[in-house]
């Protein structure tokens, strides 16, 4: 008998994708006897990507959870267990199998075909793929996605494994889920469960897993090499071809690997490489690689990614003090000016590929270049990275593990094994992701909150920050930077809260003492800092039912999260102000002494010559809040983004004390000193005018500086005492003028100040499309705001449709500022419109700081509409 050998039946059709998006039917299937009946018996459209709370919102089964109480009567949700279904045609591909890949599933679920159970799920960070040929039939098909409270699991994993200690008292750390799911100290308890990311049926003989185009360039920057690691799911005997575009479209280069196991590896040379910048530093230009997956000549599956040619590297350099720690890239080290940045939306669909664009536009449009994703979220979606690669906008993603111990048993290490080699895998082609964190504040907690006591001598994560994570890294991506933890210190051995070493989150001035505390710091890298605030009036308003939002309200309250954060409020303002009489002195200004607050860390800390960054604590929000953002849940920015937009501009002139000393007291003998930032590439010299002013508005004495600030650089020049030293600390001001921007040093807190009441006047035009409300200062007017958001409702529009172009403005006596509101969807506000704005309205949305002390009275004087 002869025997023959026959090669493997290989389909030759290109592997194919059907998405599975768009309505499922959710229906509930187990939960607490407070579920509502009408829950429990409907059949409800949910859309796929989503969540159940979303679908039950669509369907109008739930009361919006933001709005007044609503948090509290929706928490059944997150205690039940759902079931999402829909029907599939499907017809077998002889050759090709069928899996059923789901990007994402929210948190705890089983997965059946046909009533097969086909899969199960345990960590929502994971994609998951199973094989499901065996349990379709051609023609119609069942798939059901069956959920089970993920809350009720990690209080079963809670038993069984013992507490893990957090500062809340939730079983987040006991789920592969966002921690900030279950409440933080700025987010709700939505606890979700849906199908939150894409979902899709891939039939195919040979299919490409992913691409990682590992970057490396020569030290002179005029080759870089790109190693595609192709990894592949294929016959033995495949190849991979790659081909290389350069940001003009035109071909750069080819090759063709062979696949060894389940990867290849092609590597490419680029002669004189374009390179990928940081915003403010250059340009972002992308290259392509298109890359194939072949069998004996035939195309099996085929995919394309961008790459961005650059460098990064963390520098830790020994200095007096401790060790500095700085970003370089492409050689030149960057000063970090980010923010940190947390889920957009609790419910994530809600945070659509547009609105985190915009929310990331706001960043770079506040002159940040650094975005921190957090911990207790999620992982960068594609969206977001594809942003932050096309702005220069560097992302530092943590791993998710926030402020808790972590158990260290075999299925976690699996599961986060597996996240972290997914994760690392799918976002190694962006140039803007610059470092890997291995977690947040989770060293910290072990140093300072008392776990060694509660842990004993079990696991409490180090292998996770230590071992295992460097170690996915080393395998998939040796490219990038890894720090343990963040704030870290360089070792396990040293308090990662000292200020000397790496990185440091400073958080004494928010949480026991006055902003100025700031300068008692000299880090060599802030990673978090920050001061709470309200979002936009409106905002609190639309979810403050029937109550004034003011610091009274128990809506208000509950819509607070910070610990003790009413008091730390009133403590912020204090120093500051005089006590508020009423909810909207009280809102504006809370807003300004936040904006205040942080703006004075920031210039503070860029002042400094070993610090290598700032990141802000919080870019954004995740529902509607008084936090730490700057942005808040509807996108409309709050003072302190404005504020910030002035103290993270790549070039900056401050006013610093030159020994903080104990009362801060700048009359002392130390004096003050100016300070030129100049982040950008090119050398600087500013026309500098420092006066000291009356709070009457008269001039005591001036100087003019021009003084060379070298690109990257920072210059420090003493003022002249006789313009710096005050003869009344109470009763004058500092006041800068470089290029545009003024900056103001107070010798006092404004509640020492001898300020006259403040007199303004008010008009508003409509020029071009847009609304100019135009403040005239009567008398000194301290911090001018403009509360766009206010002026929408009359025009017929939402209030966060309109922004203003500017913030915080004082002036002189005789001056006057125009702020520019313009509708954010670029369309025109008719020029008859600024009659529709009473005087009244105009009144309360136009504020100075110096009105906070209630004495405005009749002395407010307003020209009204004009
Ligand atoms: C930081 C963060 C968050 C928290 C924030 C404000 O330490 O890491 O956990 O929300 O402080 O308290």
């Amino acid at each position: 008998m002869t025997q023959t050998t026959q090669a493997p039946q290989v389909n030759t059709s290109a592997a194919t994708r059907l998405d599975l998006g768009g309505e499922w039917e959710l229906t509930w299937s187990a939960g607490p006897d407070d579920v509502p009946e009408a829950v429990r018996t409907a059949a409800i459209p949910a859309q796929v990507p989503g969540e159940v709370h979303t679908a039950l919102l669509a369907a109008g089964l739930l009361a919006d959870p933001d709005v007044g109480w609503g948090e509290l009567a929706q928490q059944w949700v997150g205690h039940s267990h759902w079931v999402y279904r829909r029907h599939v045609r499907w017809s077998p591909t002889p050759g090709a199998r069928t899996d059923l890949v789901a990007d994402g599933l929210d948190t705890i679920a089983d997965v059946y075909v046909n009533g097969r159970r086909v899969g199960a799920a345990r960590d929502q960070h994971l994609a998951y793929r199973w094989r499901v040929d065996e349990a379709l039939v051609p023609g119609d098909n069942l798939v059901e996605v069956r959920f089970a409270s993920a809350w009720d699991a990690a209080r079963e994993h809670e038993r069984a494994h013992g507490p893990l200690p957090s500062p809340y008292d939730e079983p987040y750390p006991h789920v592969r889920k966002a921690a900030a799911n279950f409440g933080w100290d700025w987010g709700p308890h939505y606890v979700t469960a849906g199908i939150w990311r894409d979902i899709r049926l891939e039939t195919y003989a040979g299919r490409i897993d992913h691409v990682r185009p590992l970057v490396r360039l020569d030290a002179g920057h005029a080759v870089a090499q790109v190693t595609a690691h192709v990894r592949v799911d294929a016959p033995d005997g495949s190849d991979v071809r790659v081909e290389l575009t350069d940001p003009a479209g035109r071909r750069a280069g080819s090759a063709v690997g062979t696949v060894v196991g389940d990867e290849a590896a092609v590597v490419l040379r680029v002669d004189d490489p374009d390179l990928w910048w940081p915003v403010g530093l250059g340009g972002q230009p992308m290259y392509g690689l298109r890359v194939e997956l072949e069998h004996i000549g035939v195309v099996l599956d085929s995919t394309a990614v961008r790459v961005g040619l650059r460098s990064v590297a963390v520098e830790e350099t020994p200095d007096p003090l401790g060790t500095r720690w700085a970003l370089v890239v492409n050689g030149r080290p960057v000063r970090v000016r980010g923010y940190n940045w947390i889920p957009d939306d609790t419910l994530a669909s809600r945070a659509t590929p547009e609105r985190v664009a915009h929310r990331i536009d706001q960043a770079v449009a506040g002159n940040a270049n650094l975005l921190r994703v957090w911990g207790g979220g999620h992982f960068a979606t594609e969206e977001f990275l594809n942003a932050c690669d096309e702005r220069g906008v560097l992302v530092w993603h943590d791993f998710l593990f926030a402020c808790a111990a972590y158990c260290e048993d075999d299925e976690m290490v699996e599961l986060v094994t597996a996240e972290a080699e997914q994760a690392v895998a799918r976002m190694s082609a962006h140039p803007s992701l610059v470092l890997w964190c291995g977690g947040n504040e989770t060293v910290l907690g072990w140093r300072h909150w008392g776990w060694p006591d509660q842990m004993g001598v079990r696991g409490w994560g180090a292998r996770y920050y230590l071992d295992v994570l460097p170690g996915v890294l080393a395998r998939l991506d040796p490219t990038r930077p890894y720090v343990p933890n963040s704030p870290w210190s360089g070792s396990l051995d040293r308090d990662p809260a000292v200020d000397t070493h790496g990185l440091s989150h400073l958080w004494d001035a928010w949480n026991e003492r006055d902003y100025v505390h700031y300068r008692y710091h000299d880090p060599a890298f802030v990673a978090e800092m920050g001061w709470c605030g309200p979002p936009a009036w409106t905002t609190l308003g639309r979810v403050v039912v029937g109550e004034s939002p003011g610091p009274d309200s128990p809506q208000t309250r509950h819509h607070l999260r910070a610990i003790d954060g009413m008091h730390k409020l009133t403590r912020g303002l204090q120093p500051h102000v005089p006590t508020p009489r009423g909810d909207a002195d009280w809102h504006f200004a809370t807003q300004v002494v936040q904006a205040r607050a942080v703006s004075a860390g920031v210039e503070w800390l860029r002042s400094r010559e070993r610090c290598g960054g700032a990141v802000v604590w919080q870019l954004n929000d995740c529902w509607p809040v008084i936090s730490w953002s700057a942005v808040d849940s509807e996108g409309i920015e709050k003072p302190l983004w404005h504020a910030l937009r002035h103290s993270f501009a790549p070039r900056l002139v401050t006013i610093q004390p030159v020994n903080p000393g104990p009362t801060h007291d700048p009359t002392g003998d130390e004096g003050l000193v100016l300070v030129l930032v100049n982040d950008a590439d090119a050398s600087w010299s500013p026309d500098v005018l420092i006066r000291r002013v009356g709070l009457d508005g008269r001039e005591h004495a001036r100087a003019q500086v021009r003084a060379e600030c070298p690109a990257g650089g920072l210059v420090r020049l003493a003022v002249d005492p006789e313009v710096a030293l005050p003869a009344d600390p109470r009763a004058e001001l500092l006041v800068i003028d470089a290029e545009g921007v003024r900056t103001t040093w107070a010798y006092r807190p404004e509640r020492e100040l001898a300020a006259p009441s403040p007199e303004r006047t008010v008009g508003v035009t409509v020029v071009d499309g847009a609304l100019h409300v135009t403040v005239g200062a009567v008398t000194l007017l301290r911090d001018v705001c403009v509360s766009a958001d206010r002026l929408a409702q009359p025009l017929g529009l939402e209030p966060s449709a309109l922004a203003v172009d500017d913030a915080l403005r004082t002036l002189l006596p005789g001056e006057s500022q125009v702020f520019r509101i313009t509708r954010r969807d670029g369309r025109a506000i008719p020029q008859d419109r600024a009659a529709a704005l009473s005087t009244a309205l105009l009144d309360e949305s136009v504020r100075s700081f110096g009105e906070v002390t209630g004495s405005i009275g009749n002395s407010l004087r307003n020209k009204g509409t004009s």
